[in-house]
């Protein structure tokens, strides 16, 4: 898969600020050959252009969004609501309440409008894409054997650095 092929995941995020933790997740998509997109969508400072995302989001292709916030961060549960693709929430560390404000933020919907939330930060924005790609491996095998080989690698890295 290249990335001039129409997008499968929409990453997108609150503010420009975010991108320091979201390019997390771009590298991990772009390491899979995985086509995506990513944008500034606001909740709160473009709300109709979020509405606008969501809605046509399913119809343009996208088969997984990872949206990530900061603070008070509406936008994962306010895309989620308007859409039937799953939503990978992440919380992006803020300068006040170090994230934990996102976290609670993200993670508390009601029952009915699934969040699927990730870790505070950087971890969090990595998993996503993984668990995006894992997503979309369901239905590729070619995307199954690139997750077998990725985590084969992770393994050897860590036992070649495991000596103290
Ligand atoms: C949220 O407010 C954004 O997701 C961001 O994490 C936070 C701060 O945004 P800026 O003031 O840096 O644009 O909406």
């Amino acid at each position: 898969m290249s990335n001039a092929e129409s997008p499968l995941v929409g990453v997108i995020m609150g503010s420009r600020s975010d991108w320091e933790t979201m390019q997390a997740a771009a590298e991990i998509l772009t390491h899979f050959g995985v086509p995506h997109e990513c944008q500034v969508v606001s909740a709160h400072r473009m709300p109709d252009r979020m509405n606008e995302y969501a809605k046509l989001a399913e119809g343009r292709g996208l088969r997984v969004i990872i949206a990530g916030a900061g603070g008070a961060a509406h936008l994962p549960g306010m895309v989620a609501s308007q859409t039937i693709l799953p939503v990978l929430g992440v919380p992006v560390q803020s300068r006040a309440l170090s994230g934990l404000d996102s976290l609670l933020s993200i993670v508390q919907m009601p029952g009915g409008i699934p969040v699927g939330t990730l870790a505070i930060g950087e971890a969090g924005a990595k998993n996503a894409a993984l668990l995006a790609v894992r997503i979309l491996a369901t239905e590729r095998p070619e995307l199954r054997k690139l997750l077998h080989d990725y985590y084969t690698k992770l393994t050897q890295d860590v036992l070649k650095d495991s000596s103290l």
